[in-house]
């Protein structure tokens, strides 16, 4: 017994100094030789990607962009980039942040935030299937959680998550999406006050939150928080099947280290996964157990009838003490700082990724529930029972490599598991947790993605390995080489290379659907005669210019190939003029842009059907043009007007017109 805990404390110091080193050893090997870097690739791989001209993909790929705060959608197989979808950073070319209908939606307690650390995307289930209605994707930094609607491709609510720090452990969702949960990564004092960072022990505690979601509507709203300790809540899937009603999130630093953490929090040879029975929560909360704390934290929601994002001040959370609420909460010791938690897709198997191990853990629901009816506890640690190691175990996967993160599964019995620190992906059997094959990835894969892979019923043909260093994979551009993703056929006995493609920002998860789901969903247009902006101008005859005080609103309209009004006088220096700028057209795929010299802000990009809004203090006379950004017509380049600036204190009267 000494003597394996020697080897894995030796291991533990190996598998520190590769991350010190900041080296993939595969990945140097593979460096080396060129014919094995690119891999053993069959002649016909390029065909099996290959989407013709005019062809659509199979897959729809979610991939988040990490410290671009935004959400890119990708085809599969072909790796192409269909869109970037604005999520929790500004985006000039969509006018996200900048327009007045989308500034509410970057609103937080602290104040407008214009960026933010996207990681997990994740889409709404129905029966623990991807049914296509939703994606929701959390904030790290400024703990939150966005909802984009599918049907637009939209980003349509974000809510802030009050008593966290990091929202890393977030948004996963439940079989019918009951609820996403947010898990705070760091914590933090509760409630949040002036305290010497040492008092961490003490002062600092842990908030896992439950968000509910509208089955009709998708909005979200927080129905409870659980109260646990000063540990970093990582990563967590919900249970399925079987195990639907749970949810599990990984720790680390149960040590309560809160300096050098990198030794701090690897003391510990096993930290906990929170196993949370949701459906007891709601028991305790219909018995009033809930805590009303109060918090500060804002809701922003989009209306697509308005076409309008609202900013709402909330107070309140309900908090559950795990105390006061026995059964609702259990640790369950896992190796080596667990990073990814997965749930195989039968909800029997719950895999904890020790980051520092060469095992993978892999838990029983049903021992761990035999466990929790027969009292098998090591100890209770503030108000929770530790379960005992043993009698949750179902299996390990052996020296499967080194440093595993995150597991996805096929729906053919077999787990996919990423690791980082040895590069590669390794296919195992559920049940037997013995190794079918390997494959390199290149370099230093963080998580990876089948579609469906955490969902009941995997569509098991593809996966998408999300990679942090490339390298000598691409040209070089300077200092930072592009981050990327890899994609491999899944359906035979070994994994194969099929193609690397680059992604935007630092891809973490992603999510994979087929295009079935989503395609017949998505939205051609915004019908105008349901347009309730209140600054709507739906034709030409209902746009004018009207003067209140300093603030100037021009009802504008657009339609191949002008804007009405395209003259207009009468505006002064200091002047805040609101463009509202209606897009008549009522066909598929004509945005009209609209933009004007020198006016401090970003385009707006109107959609047909669609009210915008921009905002314009001019500080000098003279006489603006602008134009249309979007190259909509053989006319495109006609499409232009002009504003004209008097001084502050000049008699020019206001006057709009088109044509005259
Ligand atoms: Cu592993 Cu933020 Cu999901 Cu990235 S996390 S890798
Ligand atoms: Cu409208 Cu170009």
């Amino acid at each position: 017994m000494k003597f394996i805990n020697k080897i894995k404390s030796v291991l533990t110091l190996i598998v520190i100094a590769l991350i010190v080193a900041g080296i993939s050893s595969c990945g140097q090997q593979a460096k080396d030789s060129d014919a094995f870097r690119k891999g053993a690739l069959s002649s016909d791989v390029a065909s099996r990607v290959y989407v013709a001209p005019g062809e659509y993909d199979e897959f729809y790929a979610f991939v988040s962009g990490g410290f671009s705060g935004q959400l890119a959608v990708y085809g599969l197989p072909s790796g192409r980039l269909l869109r970037v979808i604005p999520v929790f950073s500004v985006d000039p070319e969509k006018a996200y942040g900048f327009s007045e209908e989308t500034k509410p939606m970057l609103e937080t307690s602290f104040g407008f935030q214009p960026w933010d650390d996207a990681h997990h995307p994740e889409l709404s289930q129905t029966d623990g299937n991807t049914d296509g209605r939703w994606c929701f994707i959390n904030g790290n930094n400024t703990p939150r959680v966005a909802r984009i609607d599918l049907t637009t491709f939209e980003t349509a609510e974000i809510i802030e998550i009050p008593n966290s720090g990091g929202n890393h452990s977030s948004p996963f969702t439940t079989e019918n999406t009951e609820y996403v949960v947010a898990g705070t990564r760091f914590s933090v004092p509760y409630p949040q006050q002036d305290v010497a960072i040492n008092t961490y022990a003490d002062k600092f505690k842990g908030m896992l939150s439950f968000i509910k979601v509208n089955p009709e509507s998708g909005l979200m709203n927080i129905e409870f928080q659980v109260l646990l300790p000063a540990f970093d809540y990582d990563l967590a899937h919900s249970g399925k099947g079987k195990s639907h009603g749970w949810t599990f999130f990984t720790s680390y630093n149960t040590e309560k280290a809160s300096t050098l953490l990198e030794v701090g929090a690897s003391q510990n040879d096993k930290d906990f996964i929170a196993a949370i029975n949701w459906k007891k929560a709601e028991e305790y909360l219909a018995q009033g157990k809930g805590h009303d704390v109060p918090a500060n934290y804002k809701h922003n929601v989009y209306d697509e009838a308005t076409h309008m994002a609202t900013s709402n001040q909330m107070n309140m959370v309900k908090v559950l003490l795990p105390e006061e609420c026995p059964g609702l909460v259990y640790f369950l010791p896992t190796p080596k700082s667990p990073h990814g938690i997965d749930v195989d897709p039968t909800g029997e198997y719950i895999v904890g990724n020790g980051k520092l191990s060469a095992d993978l853990t892999v838990h029983s629901f049903t021992n761990m529930i035999a466990a929790i009816d027969n009292k098998e506890y090591d100890t209770i640690i503030e108000g929770i029972p530790v379960l005992k190691f043993e009698k949750v175990l179902a299996g390990t996967v052996k020296a499967a490599g080194l440093g595993p993160l995150h597991t996805e599964f096929d729906g053919r019995g077999n787990g996919y598991t990423s690791f980082f620190i040895s590069s590669e992906i390794v296919k195992w059997k559920v049940g037997t947790w013995e190794v079918l094959d390997r494959v390199s990835t290149y370099y230093s894969i963080g998580h990876l993605m089948i579609p469906g892979g955490d969902s009941k019923n995997p569509q098991g043909k593809y996966m998408v390995a999300m990679n942090k260093i490339t390298k000598d994979r691409y040209l070089p551009t300077g200092p930072e080489v592009t981050q990327s993703a890899q994609l491999f056929d899944i359906t035979g006995d070994k994994m194969e290379l099929l193609l690397d493609f680059p992604t935007i920002g630092e891809p973490h998860y992603a999510q994979g659907i087929s295009a079935d789901r989503i395609v017949s969903k998505s939205k051609k247009i915004y019908k105008l005669e349901e347009n309730e902006h209140p600054y709507v101008a739906k034709s030409e005859d209902a746009t004018k210019v009207v003067r209140d005080g300093k603030d100037v609103h021009v009802y504008m309209t657009m339609i191949r190939s002008h804007f009405s009004p395209d003259n207009i006088e009468g505006i002064k220096v200091g002047d805040k003029v609101y463009f509202h700028v209606t897009n008549l057209e009522q066909d598929y795929d004509v945005p009209h842009g609209f933009s004007v010299m020198g006016f401090e802000n970003a385009e707006i990009l109107v959609m047909p059907g669609q009210t915008e809004t921009i905002t314009w203090i001019p500080s000098r006379i003279g006489v603006y043009p602008f134009y249309c950004t979007d190259f909509c017509s053989a006319l495109h380049q006609e499409m232009q007007g002009y504003v004209r600036v008097s001084a502050a204190n000049s008699t020019t009267e206001l006057k709009w017109s088109l044509g005259e």
